[in-house]
């Protein structure tokens, strides 16, 4: 007579561990949406644009993700050229609003870098997140990565700060033109 019960105690047991399965399994379901999420932009310089000729164009201009979201930016720069910051931009050699303020320059932690070493930013000024990209070697590229948290939900503007446009300034052409050094960081909830 105990042995029945014994068995059905047992099978309690056995049955109770898949029903909290099941319940991480619903919050898994959320999961579509993963706590870390890498965005890879490459900034190429083979590029024409219409009435400006070749100009720096980034790759991935455009990308979204979720509140609460962890963000690696991964920015690979094959452009040789530099374009130091000016007048007002000048604090955009300084890494801001990335983990620890920090990132990494080809494996090497930076939290600046020299203002004659710039070649572009990758700047969201609304989310007050600033990326100065290093000139790459010629003929190589160089991959400079940081992390963000998705806080707040919008779409926010990135802009190139470098002048490494045309016209007078360097701000013109490709700084102004959506897909090539300027883009939008959406921010979905
Ligand atoms: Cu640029």
């Amino acid at each position: 007579m105990k042995d029945p019960l014994k068995r059905a105690a047992a099978v309690v047991f056995a049955i109770a561990p898949v029903v909290a399965t099941g319940i991480v399994g619903g919050g898994a379901a959320s999961a579509a949406a993963p706590s870390h999420v890498t965005e890879v932009m490459q900034i190429l310089t083979t590029g024409k644009l219409a009435g400006s000729g070749e100009q720096p164009k980034i790759t991935n201009s455009s990308w979204t993700v979720h509140k609460g979201q962890t963000v690696t930016v991964k920015i690979i720069s094959f452009d040789d050229g530099s374009a130091p910051l000016m007048g007002k931009y000048m604090k955009y050699t300084k890494v801001m609003g990335t983990t620890n303020g920090k990132e990494l320059v080809a494996g090497k932690v930076v939290n600046n870098v020299s203002d004659i070493n710039v070649s572009h930013t990758f700047t969201i000024v609304k989310l007050g997140i600033n990326m100065p990209i290093p000139v790459a070697h010629t003929g190589k590229s160089i991959v400079v990565t940081a992390t963000f948290k998705a806080t707040k939900t919008g779409t926010f503007v990135w802009n190139c700060f470098a002048p490494c446009g045309t016209g007078t300034t360097g701000m013109a052409g490709a700084m102004k033109t959506s897909g090539w050094m300027t883009g939008k960081v959406t921010v979905v909830a």
